[in-house]
């Protein structure tokens, strides 16, 4: 059966209860394993406050701010995680930012700002995160991240993200090949449209929900739990042969054609 126990995870991108790293750190917890939790940091302390409440069921023994896009904070998060654990059995990566102007028109109106901004968050950081991790991964590991069918194939409006998902997953081939010789495992789940907050802020996110409900195998969309219980799985010794793959939880849309 799948457990965690004595594992631990951190995890990375909760922002609210519909986020999909917080279906994930549900079924890790579920599983056994013990959590980190990371959350990008405001001024007004609003998003601490937030996970910390949404969390707190969980009992996270480490809750850390990490703003991938400063340096020194990948730093101290790390060497916190060091000090108080001295090991990471799981590193869930569930971070992705561009900005809204670019997720919409015309693909190559993107600035370099945009450009860069959407690869540096979305796709740069799984590296940095994971040359963080590898000292501390020492007895074998997981590693997962989040991409979307956008990366391999054309998908409306997506745009600038399908570049940096694209980016992502070749990411995750480069660090498996890296990191299998220490048997840390690195895979990522291709999760079809679920409303998040993310999502959300995106024009016209229903209507493609809409579009994979009539489409899909399964003729609905993937639940926050669903990805969760995939990814639980990619991290258990149940999935201890698999590295380097994508796995799509996405109610079987990826494999029509019409
Ligand atoms: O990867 C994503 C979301 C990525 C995302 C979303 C936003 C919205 C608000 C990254 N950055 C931002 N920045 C913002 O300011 N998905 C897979 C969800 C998603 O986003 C889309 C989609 C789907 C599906 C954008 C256009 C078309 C489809």
């Amino acid at each position: 059966m799948l457990n965690l126990t004595g594992k631990r995870a951190i995890v990375t991108g909760i922002a609210n209860n519909r986020s999909i790293a917080w279906g994930i750190a549900q079924q890790l917890h579920a599983a056994g394993a013990t959590l980190g939790i990371t959350y990008l940091p405001d001024e007004k302390g609003k998003m601490e406050k937030k996970v910390a409440e949404l969390v707190d069921p969980l009992q996270p023994s480490l809750f850390l701010p990490l703003n991938v896009q400063d340096e020194a904070q990948i730093d101290s998060a790390f060497s916190t995680i060091r000090d108080q654990w001295g090991q990471i059995d799981i590193l869930i990566h569930c971070l992705a930012f561009a900005n809204r102007d670019d997720l919409s028109g015309d693909f190559s109106a993107v600035s370099r700002d945009g450009f860069n901004l959407a690869l540096d968050v979305s796709a740069y950081s799984l590296v940095q995160l994971c040359h963080a991790a590898k000292p501390l991964m020492t007895e074998g590991g997981a590693i997962v991240t989040m991409t979307y069918l956008g990366g391999v194939r054309v998908v409306p409006n997506y745009n600038v993200m399908g570049v940096a998902k694209a980016a992502l997953e070749m990411n995750v081939r480069y660090l498996a090949a890296e990191l299998g010789s220490q048997n840390v495992r690195v895979n990522g789940i291709s999760a079809g449209p679920i409303r998040t907050l993310a999502s959300s802020a995106v024009g016209g996110i229903l209507d493609m929900i809409h579009h994979v409900e009539a489409i899909a195998p399964l003729r609905r969309t993937v639940t926050q739990t669903e990805v969760g219980n995939a990814a639980a799985f990619l991290c258990s010794d149940l999935a201890s042969g698999i590295t380097g793959q994508i796995l799509y939880v996405d109610a079987g849309y990826e494999i029509m054609g019409m």
